[in-house]
């Protein structure tokens, strides 16, 4: 089992896990996504704030506390469920029926496998006020092949004490377009001005090199902002007229437009799950930051940070190892952009920790290469660089502008240097030890006249001193 979790699912001798990719996966198989990439970045959206609700509503039964327990059961069903449900049953209104597109797609299965949970775990028929939300239920249940699927399952299908463990998470994706960046008139992407869940988007949109705007709410406008988002909450995304949100749904049609996605459907599903599994631990890391109480937040750093951060990067260090270097198809993907840009903070807050997991800071070191500019800007004279001959550098052509295959963040930049100091003739760049391979700092030589021309050489291969 990749990542310890159910389910999983195996096609000719492959296995992988993370059910809504999967669910994906398989509903191109049998033709319930959308004729285009805009109408999958719908269904993806569906499906994630679904996803959110089914999250969200997991707190009651995680909670020990009896007290709080019903206390968050009441909040839940008086606030969040209708504050969920009233929107999902006007577009299923707008749809006939449906959640997207006016037709039957795989948000409709996904709404009513995890409404029949929710009403397992609740006790309650929270559907039954929704006249459209039922409809998408009966154009799902009424299915002649799922109707005989539901007479003929096993019964004790749904097993709360199961259900409370798992900790299944979302994603979506698909195709590829062109990359012409004249397909995109007019794009605007709305978030708070922080990195956060916007930051996947607009380090994409600038892989793609698509223009957009990029709007910032401040705390104060929020309030009001907040009536105008589908579920009241940001990013969102809008091309032309055409607004989105979930901010995995939209990344992945991005990606699709910058083509880093898969190949086939496979490849896609394997992007899938490497995105979907560092939500879940994302996810885990964010209960943890969020929670105000200091006495469940103690009990909650032990087993995050003794074994659950450890779990996860350990794997996705070992998966990077043998995927030359990335964490999907061994090339650059949209999933290495997810996890760089979701992780930023954490290496931001915990450069220590991964530190450990030396792949995952290479695919950080790669992805700043594919976003940056080239350096040095004109050629080095190599002639004035003979102290440098004896060095094991591991990018012979150092000297040629390209581009630069890492930055390193200031805080952790003295926790890897070494002792070691090359120094040449005056003004000639040092060469300074580090944990990865010597680094040059200073001018660079060149034949040019350029008074300032700075090359900082990081190494294509780590070598450890
Ligand atoms: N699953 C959604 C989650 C969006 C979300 O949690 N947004 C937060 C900011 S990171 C938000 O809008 N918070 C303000 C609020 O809920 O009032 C996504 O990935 O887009």
């Amino acid at each position: 089992m990749p990542f310890g979790t159910l389910p999983i699912y195996e096609e000719g001798g492959k296995i992988v896990s993370q059910s809504i990719a999967i669910a994906r996966y398989v509903a191109k198989k049998v033709g319930l996504t959308g004729d285009n990439i805009w109408e999958d970045l719908e269904i993806d959206a569906m499906v994630d704030t679904i996803n959110d609700l089914r999250i969200k509503l997991s707190g009651i039964y995680e909670e020990k506390n009896e007290k709080r327990r019903q206390e968050l059961k009441t909040t839940h069903l008086t606030e969040t469920i209708p504050f969920y449900l009233e929107r999902l049953n006007k577009i299923a209104e707008k749809n006939d029926g449906f959640l997207v597109a006016g037709k039957l797609t795989w948000a409709d299965f996904f709404f009513t496998t995890a409404t029949d949970m929710f009403q397992v775990l609740l006790g309650e028929d929270i559907i039954r006020k929704y006249p459209y939300l039922m409809d998408v239920r009966e154009n799902v249940l009424d299915l002649p092949d799922i109707k005989s699927w539901i007479d003929s399952r096993p019964t004790n299908i749904v097993n709360t004490d199961v259900l409370n463990k798992c900790d299944w998470i979302l994603v979506k994706y698909i195709g590829v377009l062109s990359k012409q960046r004249s397909m995109v008139s007019s794009v605007t992407l709305t978030y708070f001005d922080l990195k956060g869940l916007a930051e996947p988007i607009r380090l994409l949109l600038k892989y793609g090199q698509i223009e957009f705007e990029d709007i910032r709410i401040s705390k104060e406008d929020w309030p009001e902002q907040k009536s105008f988002t589908p579920f009241g909450q940001l990013p969102t995304y809008k091309e032309n007229d055409k607004l989105a949100w979930q901010s995995t749904a939209i990344c992945r049609y991005v990606a699709k437009k910058v083509k880093l996605t898969g190949s086939n459907d496979w490849e896609d599903l394997e992007i899938d799950a490497i995105v979907d599994t560092y939500r879940d631990l994302n996810h885990k890391i964010g209960e943890y930051h969020r929670e105000s109480n200091s006495e469940r937040k103690q009990q909650l750093k032990g087993p995050l940070f003794s074994e659950i951060i450890p779990f996860y990067l350990k794997r996705l260090d070992n998966i990077a190892e043998q995927n030359n270097g990335y964490l999907a198809l061994r090339r650059l993907t949209w999933a290495d952009i997810y996890f760089y840009a979701l992780s930023e903070r954490f290496a931001e807050v915990y450069p220590q920790i991964l530190l450990e997991y030396i792949n995952l800071l290479k695919i950080r070191a790669l992805l700043v290469d594919k976003l940056s500019e080239r350096s040095p800007k004109v050629s080095v004279n190599l002639s004035k660089l003979s102290h440098l001959k004896a060095l094991p550098l591991a990018d012979e052509t150092f000297f040629k502008p390209s581009h630069i295959d890492g930055i390193i963040a200031a805080n952790l930049f003295p926790i890897l240097l070494g002792c070691g100091r090359i120094t040449g003739s005056a003004g000639a760049p040092i060469a300074i030890e580090t944990v990865f391979v010597y680094t040059l700092v200073g001018t660079a030589p060149t034949d040019a006249e350029i008074s300032k021309q700075h090359a900082f050489v990081a190494l294509e291969n780590v070598i450890h001193i």
